[in-house]
């Protein structure tokens, strides 16, 4: 469940999100934060937009402007030194695009995983649709993993994911675009008591079969699991461990959600404080 902890002073792995914050904390770079924090990672972070949000929903972004978000990770990476990365919410093409280049420029060799986040839980646009393209053909190349939930595969690769083949066809679709695997979430298929991921690598299909978690407070769910497998990946883990580790650490998130506000509660990885 846990990751090695570094000893007090010494210098812990380092792993860095690349999203967006979120006023009310719950997910965002904030959910990114907490769970690197408390799996012993040191987290850096380049901040893309500046959501304004509660429990109740987005109600608007201010992005970061494209050299800036370039500036954070380039003086990050080339100083700090990197892991593991994580993306989020990348909000514009300009944005995904300078991403990109300045992840070729610096970070090639990192492992990168691509949580490709196009709307809130509340169906709020995080992503606007004309960067769809942009997270097709700049950012999935460059992915070591990608983690679509099902609403985002359908938007990338249109495939409407309602059973296992569907699940698969998808795999087959979003590992053609180019990242070295592909996690395709079965969070949404309701038709079973376990939630079934399956991850591709263009070869073989990998099955993570999960409890699942009946809460109506997830957000965050998507982000914590992200940034729980970059930081199994900044450890050195292969990707097969890493997402199996990065399952049993959103499913103990889950159980520990929590109200907050009027509307949705976040996943809490504040268990881990017990
Ligand atoms: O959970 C996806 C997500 C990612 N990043 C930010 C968000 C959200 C959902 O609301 O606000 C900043």
């Amino acid at each position: 469940m846990f990751l090695p902890l570094p000893e007090p002073g010494a210098t812990p792995v380092r792993a860095m999100t690349i999203a967006g914050s979120d006023s009310g904390g719950g997910a965002g770079i904030q959910a990114d934060m907490r769970t690197m924090a408390l799996l012993g990672v040191h987290g850096c972070v380049a901040v893309t937009a500046v959501t304004i949000q509660n429990s109740l929903g987005v109600k608007g972004f201010h992005e970061i402007p494209p050299a800036v978000v370039a500036a954070q990770m380039e003086v990050v990476i080339t100083d700090i030194g990197i892991q593991a990365a994580k993306t989020g919410m990348l909000a514009s093409a300009p944005i995904i695009e300078a991403i990109a280049e300045t992840w070729r420029e610096v970070a090639a060799d990192v492992p990168l995983v691509v949580d490709p986040v196009c709307a809130s839980m509340h169906g709020d646009p995080l992503l606007h649709p004309s960067a769809l393209d942009a997270l097709r053909t700049q950012l999935f190349p460059l992915a070591t993993l990608v983690t679509p939930n099902l609403d985002e595969v359908r938007l990338l690769v249109d495939v409407d994911v309602v059973d296992e083949e569907s699940q698969r066809e998808a795999a087959r679709k979003l590992h053609a675009l180019g990242p070295q695997w592909a996690l395709v979430k079965g969070g949404h298929l309701r038709s079973s008591d376990t939630s079934t991921d399956l991850l591709f690598d263009g070869t073989e299909f990998h099955y993570f079969p999960v409890e699942r978690v009946d809460t109506g407070h997830d957000h965050g769910a998507g982000d914590t699991l992200a940034a729980s497998i970059s930081c199994a990946l900044a450890h050195g883990y292969s990707v097969t461990e890493a997402v199996a580790f990065g399952k049993r650490w959103i499913t103990e998130c889950l159980k520990a959600a929590y109200p907050l506000g009027q509307g949705h509660g976040p996943v809490s990885a504040l268990f881990r404080l017990r």
